[in-house]
């Protein structure tokens, strides 16, 4: 993904003419739009196209099973039109391969979740987070994903993945964390959600965070 503003939209809002219609206000802000379950089983795959033509699409399933199975999973989403998709790292280098080639075949790209933005991150991811990071390097993953809610976590995993990794962080805004913080913790996009979708006017809440980060 190309950087411009540093700024990833969470389109979780679950009806077409909503997500539609904050895309459409929005897109000149963000470099991208992050879709999850919310939307995708709201309105169904098809979204991921519509979403493409206004930014690139990440698709936010957080990846996590055999290799096989995210394979399979990789390929659908890739296929649907997504730029890009965030797996989880806890079920093994295998299972990470697999989704890494399959977005080497389609020239897409892969972040891993690291440790969460939640208050519950830290209760198992905590441990693991380093050596999480360390598999997505290892992997060739193009990133990984880390919490804005804990700019000094953004910058230990920076130290353990170096500069070839992307860090894109959510966790601004309705979770706590400040975008200005994490990207000089070293985060390279932020992810916002509900301070974007929720706000009277999606587009000044949007260009208001990439003021704040002079990106
Ligand atoms: O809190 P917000 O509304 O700004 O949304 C944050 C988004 O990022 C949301 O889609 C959530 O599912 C995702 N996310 C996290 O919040 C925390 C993580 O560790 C990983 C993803």
């Amino acid at each position: 993904m190309e950087k411009k503003n540093c700024l990833i939209l969470a389109l979780d809002v679950t009806d077409r003419e909503n997500a539609l219609r904050i895309a459409n206000e929005v897109s000149e802000y963000v470099d991208s739009i992050k879709v999850g379950y919310p939307l995708v089983l709201g309105e169904g795959l098809g979204i991921v196209k519509e979403l493409a033509e206004l930014a690139p699409v990440i698709a936010d399933f957080k990846v996590a099973d055999i290799p096989n199975t995210d394979r399979l999973i990789c390929e659908h989403v890739f296929n649907a039109g997504a730029d890009a998709i965030i797996t989880h790292g806890f079920t093994g280098r295998d299972s990470l391969d697999s989704c890494v080639k399959v977005a080497e075949e389609y020239d897409r790209d892969v972040y891993v979740v690291t440790e969460m933005s939640h208050p519950g991150g830290v209760e198992f991811f905590r441990p693991v987070a380093e050596t999480i990071a360390q598999m997505a390097a290892d992997a060739g993953a193009t990133g990984v994903v880390a919490p804005a809610t804990r700019p000094e976590r953004v910058r230990d995993i920076r130290k353990i993945i170096g500069d070839d990794l992307h860090i894109i962080s959510p966790g601004v805004g309705a979770q706590g964390g400040s975008a200005a913080d994490v990207i000089n913790a070293g985060a390279d996009w932020v992810i916002v959600g509900r301070s974007i979708y929720n706000s009277n006017s999606p587009a000044d809440a949007a260009m208001k965070i990439c003021n704040e980060m002079k990106c």
